[in-house]
């Protein structure tokens, strides 16, 4: 009995030696990693390989059951991962001590591995983090056995067995104190890194537009409770990237180099040059190809900036219409990613800007502090690189940009698409009037037409609210004689091409999804 109960404690004080190397090993990475980047990070890079690697359907699937959260369930579910492993390989450690730490030092080196492969990997140095806290791991768990499986020195006060409760308790203590210490000073460094780009936001002086942004029609506004406003403020503007540390980049440092085929001329614009320019402001929706039809991820923004081709045409650039021999536009971010623009699109005169400003204040880090691009008409991932620091002009042919190396289509022109924002589904309204009310989009063609259906009666006109310009989304109301029971209301919209929507529902995958939304609700 008393046997056993010792087996038991001492299989537990493995587990919890495990748990405590683990503790050092991320402890330790996260000081390292302060001398390295923040980014290189042993749970971040898994996290960024585990993203980069993760099949499109899967990453659809994580989209649509976690939405934003997607990122924080990844990181926790390493976290989980990690603490299985750690309690495992403390207890494999009881019995094969050097087995337990080489596990340890192998986890360090996954790592190491995982942060060297990311595509804004700056070299070797990424592995450092997760190699040192690997080390530190194996070491800590070694000590740590070491006290469990040692005979005790003295064998005066203790009765329980052969093992060194004293020492293990000082150095499971120490290992403890030592991990917190460390990731405590790693963290507080990690986040102090951020406050030179921080203080370079607050600095931001956005001057007046030399083109502003047209007034928005008092008609483009309708009151009704529940619909989107014809503005989406920033803080609750949807946000969809790959980045788990989101990036702070100085203004005061940055730079965007344009370079490639047919560049006559590289350029390398600072931020203040890009201030002292002529400024464009415009009203644009931007949407993402990940958005299922009724989906949340599509916005209206104001946005002030650049315009991208007066740019590209000081370098020399010319579209392929007019014998430039780049057919695409390639933005690279500070984090790596990489998205591919059609150089056709951006030089036809829509309003594509380096934008550096959303909704009258400088764009939030979460949106690409300092500098984005915004291209109206096309789906955020071939056209909106948030923290854009490259643009290089190549071709279809020659370069497959992060996305379209992972099943998306090259080119995404934005689908037309309507969306019921009120009544929310399973709502249940009083019969009466109900006001059915939502916004629909069809960026660079306008919305013609949107109708509404109530089961499967006939297709009805809504009313619309004025178009602002053709790439801003357009609000719509139907006031409808709601009878009790429940019914189905469905949405769909015509541009002004004449083109409808589609009743066919498609994936996201590969270039946006099309379908009609419907809502389900009864009436009371
Ligand atoms: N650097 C970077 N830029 C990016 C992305 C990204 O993952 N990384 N995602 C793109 C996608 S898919 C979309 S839809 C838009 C979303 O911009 P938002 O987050 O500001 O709404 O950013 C685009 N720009
Ligand atoms: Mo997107």
């Amino acid at each position: 009995m008393r046997i056993s109960r010792t087996h038991l404690t001492r299989g537990g004080l493995a587990a919890l030696s495990g748990l405590l190397a683990g503790c050092a090993a991320l402890a330790v990475a996260e000081l390292v990693s302060t001398a390295v980047r923040p980014e290189a990070g042993p749970v971040t890079a898994v996290g960024g390989a585990a993203i980069d690697r993760t099949p499109a359907p899967v990453k659809d699937w994580a989209i649509r059951s976690f939405g934003e959260s997607d990122k924080l369930v990844l990181q926790l579910g390493i976290l989980a991962t990690l603490c299985v492993l750690a309690l495992a390989l403390g207890a494999v450690a009881l019995r094969h001590r050097r087995t337990g730490a080489a596990g340890v030092l192998l986890l360090g080196a996954v790592g190491a591995a995982a942060a060297t492969g990311r595509p804004d990997s700056t070299g070797l140095a990424d592995g450092l983090p997760s190699l040192a806290g690997g080390v530190a791991g194996a070491a800590a768990l070694y000590v740590l056995i070491g006290r469990l499986t040692r005979p005790r020195r003295t064998a005066a006060r203790d009765d329980e067995g052969g093992w060194d409760r004293r020492g293990f308790l000082i150095a499971a203590t120490a290992a403890a104190a030592a991990s917190g210490g460390a990731g405590m000073l790693g963290r507080t460094v990690n986040s102090r890194r951020g406050q030179g780009a921080v203080a370079s936001r607050a600095g931001v002086l956005l001057p007046r537009p030399a083109s502003p942004a047209a007034p928005v029609p008092p008609g483009a506004r309708l009151r009704v409770p529940g619909i989107s406003s014809f503005t989406t403020p920033s803080s609750t503007f949807y946000r969809v990237d790959t980045a788990l540390v989101v990036p702070r980049v100085n203004a005061g440092t940055w730079r965007l180099r344009i370079h490639g085929k047919g560049v006559r001329r590289p350029v390398t614009v600072t931020f203040q040059d890009l201030l002292e320019r002529e400024l464009t402001e415009r009203d644009i929706t931007l949407t993402c190809v990940s958005n299922e039809v009724g989906g949340p991820y599509v916005g209206n923004a104001r946005w002030i900036g650049v315009r991208l081709a007066d740019l590209l045409r000081e370098a020399g650039v010319k579209p392929p219409s007019r014998g430039g021999p780049a057919d695409q536009l390639v933005a690279r971010s500070v984090d790596g990613m990489t998205l591919g623009t059609p150089v056709e699109d951006v030089m036809d005169g829509r309003d594509a800007m380096l934008a550096v400003g959303m909704n009258g204040e400088p764009l939030p880090f979460v949106h690409g502090f300092p500098v984005r691009m915004i291209v109206p008409g096309l789906y955020g991932y071939v056209s909106a690189c948030k923290w854009i620091e490259d643009i290089e002009l190549t071709t279809f042919d020659d370069y497959d940009p992060y996305w379209v190396k992972r099943e998306w289509a090259r080119e995404a022109p934005v689908k037309t698409q309507s969306r019921i924002d009120t009544p929310k589904p399973f709502a249940r309204p009083t019969a009466g009037t109900v006001m059915v009310a939502g916004v629909a989009w069809a960026q660079r063609r306008g919305v013609e037409r949107v109708e509404v259906r109530v089961d499967d009666g006939p297709w009805q006109p809504a009313d619309l609210a004025a178009q602002a310009t053709v790439d801003t989304w357009r609000q719509w109301s139907f006031p409808w004689k709601a009878t009790p029971g429940g019914h189905t209301l469905t949405v769909r919209a015509t541009d002004r091409t004449g083109a409808v929507q589609t009743e066919k529902r498609t994936r996201t995958i590969p270039d946006g999804a099309d379908g009609w939304h419907s809502v389900v609700v009864t009436v009371d």
